[in-house]
């Protein structure tokens, strides 16, 4: 649902221009310093970058699902570092209480998240529970006026960032399955709590994932969401139905930027006296990139478009990431062909991209996690 093109059209001229002139420029440094420079940060804050998708009342922007695809697709035209510092605020990190949130717990870290003076952060995995989320061990035990949290959360996104956690924990010390989560509103300064240090990882510099440990963490009975004991589990996966329509739209972002990139070489090179781009296998490449960079583009839009007018997207939405995150791999493989050895270079924005998207057929999870949800889904008769 666009609710006033204009505005829209506002904005998304704002953020062409902000990844133009901005993030582009800054896209090698980021790579190698892995760090997003402050000034780039204050800049986001004061565009709004990080309260996209908070409801207005709250200080955000609102931005109906399909308004949030473009432009999230537009941001992702740079390195998705500069995506992942503001992707946590305006997806994982904050709708758990857009969700499912009491009015009381909406009104006080809404605004702070929206505004971009808190980072919020989603701390599900454990080391021993990744793709199976509702094995988890963390335990949230009731006392009084508050819980007292344990446990570990591994790979958490901006966790080095954070100014609170949604964190998923056991309160039910008898339960093994989702039925025992509850979900928890957690100030990353309460004691007991440690980060861990910044994962090396293969791609996506700039963007930092770390341990967070939970020692004897005291939080009060007020910051459990929604109130209610035994939901967390349910809340995470609503966020992360709305979250991978999300990460599908970044993947399109890069797809596009991949394809940009390998056109413009494509034009440029000369090979026994011609632009590369004349031969008709390297035509081939580009043209199957355009075609599936055009489905994913359009399964987005359209489960977007279904979440805005209510209908219950857990399948599309899986649909989408499954498609989309594989479909990028693929047009980042043939970008880096059509770049031959400058491919393999690291002066060239394909190299990095390349290693930057392997990470979407993993997280907020795995292609195969997508296939199962859609699966059994289908075959509970579910549409
Ligand atoms: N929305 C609302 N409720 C949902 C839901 C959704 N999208 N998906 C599941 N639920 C509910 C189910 O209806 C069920 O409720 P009842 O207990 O009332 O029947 C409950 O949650 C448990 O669901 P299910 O039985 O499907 O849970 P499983 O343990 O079998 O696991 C998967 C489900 C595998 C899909 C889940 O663990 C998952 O998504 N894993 C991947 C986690 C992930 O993405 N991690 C990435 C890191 S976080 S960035």
């Amino acid at each position: 649902m666009i609710r006033d093109q204009q505005t829209l059209d506002l904005i998304l001229a704002t953020v062409h221009r902000f990844v133009r002139d901005k993030l582009i420029p800054c896209e090698q440094e980021v790579a190698e310093t892995d760090s997003i420079p402050p000034a780039i940060i204050d800049e986001m804050r004061a565009i709004g970058l990080f309260g996209l998708t908070i409801p207005e009342e709250y200080g955000g922007a609102g931005l109906t699902m399909e308004e949030e695809v473009q432009v999230i697709i537009a941001l992702t035209y740079a390195s998705p570092a500069f995506r992942s510092i503001l992707g946590t605020n305006n997806g994982i990190g904050s709708q758990g209480i857009v969700i499912d949130g009491t009015p009381e717990q909406k009104a006080f870290w809404l605004p702070q998240l929206a505004s971009g003076a808190l980072i919020g952060s989603f701390a599900l995995t454990e080391p021993g529970a990744g793709s199976d989320a509702a094995s988890l061990a963390t335990s949230a035990v009731r006392m009084d006026d508050h819980y007292v949290i344990n446990g570990t959360k591994r790979y958490i996104t901006n966790a080095p960032e954070a100014g609170i956690f949604t964190v998923m924990a056991r309160t039910d010390a008898s339960s093994t399955d989702s039925r025992g989560v509850s979900a928890f509103i957690v100030a990353a300064n309460t004691p007991g709590i440690t980060i861990g240090k910044i994962d090396r990882k293969m791609g996506q510099k700039g963007a930092h994932t770390a341990d967070v440990v939970f020692d004897n963490v005291k939080v009060p009975v007020a910051n459990l969401i929604g109130g209610i004991e035994g939901q967390g589990f349910k809340t995470a996966m609503k966020v992360l139905d709305k979250g991978r329509i999300t990460i599908a739209a970044v993947c399109v972002g890069a797809a596009q930027r991949l394809l940009d990139d390998a056109l413009r070489y494509a034009q440029e090179r000369i090979q026994f006296g011609q632009p590369i781009g004349q031969f008709q296998l390297v035509q081939a490449m580009l043209a199957d990139s355009r075609a599936e960079l055009l489905a994913a583009r359009s399964m987005v839009m359209e489960t977007a478009r279904k979440r805005d007018a209510g209908e219950n997207v857990k399948i599309d939405a899986a649909c989408c990431k499954l498609f989309a995150s594989e479909m990028v791999g693929r047009v980042a493989d043939r970008c880096v062909q059509i770049h031959g050895g400058a491919g393999y270079i690291s002066d060239y924005a394909v190299e990095r991209f390349y290693r930057d998207v392997r990470l979407f057929r993993i997280f907020e999870g795995t292609s195969q996690i997508q296939q199962l949800v859609i699966g059994r889904a289908m075959v509970l008769g579910e549409t």
